[in-house]
């Protein structure tokens, strides 16, 4: 298959999964509208269907919550085949900030909107219906990251916190192993995993026990009516995550780049991203590892895992050169498929060495797009271009044979989890495309 089949295969599956005001990240096993999904999805978009990947981020954006919270999912009220479902989260019924049109979780996820806005209006042909959108957008991102900075911020360090695994985006990673542990599930109301059901395969989705604590998390939260005031102090997990806050300073930035345009004042975004940076720096950085580590706040520490996520925050730029390139060695390094017997070398979501890594459960080894893209931003930040063209091939390669899936084996390169999924699709025609593919 050429680069243009390629390209054509995956506008195909973005067509499929467009559903006239939104993308579904794919058929089946998520059937409405994901938070971050429809960020990566609007900057495959942007490379050819400026309107659609407006649309996207804009109906996304109209169930904003009145306190600039952002749900990490929006319900289609006709699709009712997911679980927790709108009548789990309750949203409505307990929280007055909720939008009354829609129906949503009463979580979030990682901020990628304002990076996604910015590739629009970069890549845009319609300049100045990129400016307008803009102009529209604009207050609600500004919005939404003053929410993060401060309700999941109340420490003032500069990084937002999370609630749940599922809020890292990367909910079965490894990391979250220590901290779960210490959640106990207690009256818990009976609920059916639907996930299992539809990928048809336990052992590629998180167990009962986690679950189990996926949603005494979210009691726990319910219980606090969704109020950040009221929930910060108990939540049992609460974890100043590295992909939350690599993927706020990369949208951060682009937040910035969208205020000088369009005139206004930039002194509190400013002020963020040095916070962020500071953060980031200070707080997640391991010196002596050369390795970044998510920060624990109920037992005080770093979560020592050698995780995909350890390397991401390559791509915010925050590393002086010389730490950069330790980051460099460790894509080089057997455990990250550098040097190993990985079919080709892209980076697996945890270190193959690592004893709790397994291949084809989700988050836990499998090879995630969405990821390795993050980290050939990285690579491109700091010009370490062959290491970044080594990755791109291995995704075009990992796609032309296994198709648009959710994740991959890293040692068979077979596909697993979802198929048809939207954000593999997208982020590989931004690659393809960014690269002068038509
Ligand atoms: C996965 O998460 C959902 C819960 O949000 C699930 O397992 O049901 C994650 O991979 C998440 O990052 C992603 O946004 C979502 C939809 O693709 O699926």
């Amino acid at each position: 298959m050429n680069a243009s089949e390629l390209l054509q295969q995956a506008k195909g599956v973005l067509d499929a999964n467009w559903r006239g005001t939104h993308t579904i990240p794919a058929p089946g096993l998520y059937p409405h509208q994901w938070s971050w999904d429809s960020g990566f999805i609007a900057i495959g978009l942007s490379h050819y269907h400026q309107e659609r990947a407006q649309k996207e981020l804009l109906t996304l954006f109209e169930a904003q919550w009145g306190n600039g919270f952002l749900p990490h999912i929006v319900f289609n009220p006709e699709e009712r085949s997911y679980f927790p479902d709108p009548s789990y989260w309750n949203c409505k019924g307990l929280c007055p900030q909720t939008p009354q049109e829609y129906l949503t979780s009463g979580l979030t996820q990682p901020p990628v909107h304002a990076l996604a806005a910015w590739y629009i209006y970069r890549n845009a042909r319609d300049k100045s219906g990129a400016v307008s959108f803009l102009k529209e957008i604009f207050p609600r991102l500004t919005d939404l990251h003053r929410y993060l900075f401060s309700k999941r911020d109340p420490e003032g360090c500069g990084l937002a916190s999370i609630y749940h695994p599922w809020e890292s985006g990367q909910d079965n990673l490894p990391c979250w192993d220590e901290p779960l542990s210490r959640v106990m599930p207690v009256d818990l109301p009976s609920y059916r995993r639907v996930d299992v059901e539809r990928v048809g395969s336990q052992e590629e989705r998180p167990s009962d026990e986690d679950y189990d604590r996926y949603i005494h998390i979210v009691e726990v939260l319910k219980s606090a009516r969704y109020d950040d005031e009221a929930a910060y102090p108990i939540m049992p997990f609460l974890i100043k995550d590295l992909c939350m806050n690599t993927i706020l300073h990369l949208s951060t930035r682009s937040l910035y780049e969208m205020a000088r345009l369009l005139n206004r004042d930039t002194r509190e975004i400013e002020g963020w991203l040095e916070k962020l940076r500071e953060g980031l720096l200070e707080r997640l950085w391991d010196p002596e590892d050369g390795l970044f580590y998510s920060y624990d706040l109920r037992r005080p520490g770093h979560i020592r895992k050698r995780t995909i996520s350890s390397l991401i925050p390559l791509s915010t730029g925050v590393l002086e050169k010389t730490d950069a390139r330790r980051l460099l060695e460790w894509l080089n390094h057997s455990n990250f498929c550098g040097d190993c017997n990985c079919k080709y070398p892209f980076v697996p979501s945890s270190g193959v060495e690592e004893p709790d890594f397994q291949s084809v459960t989700y988050w836990r080894g499998p090879v995630w797009i969405n990821m390795n893209w993050l980290i050939i931003k990285g690579l491109i930040e700091y010009d370490m271009i062959e290491k970044c063209e080594e990755i791109k091939q291995s995704l075009f390669q990992l796609a032309e044979e296994s198709g648009f899936r959710e994740y991959y084996d890293p040692f068979t390169g077979d596909g697993h989890g979802a198929g048809d999924f939207s954000w593999s699709a997208a982020l590989i025609i931004d690659l393809l495309m960014s690269d002068g593919v038509k």
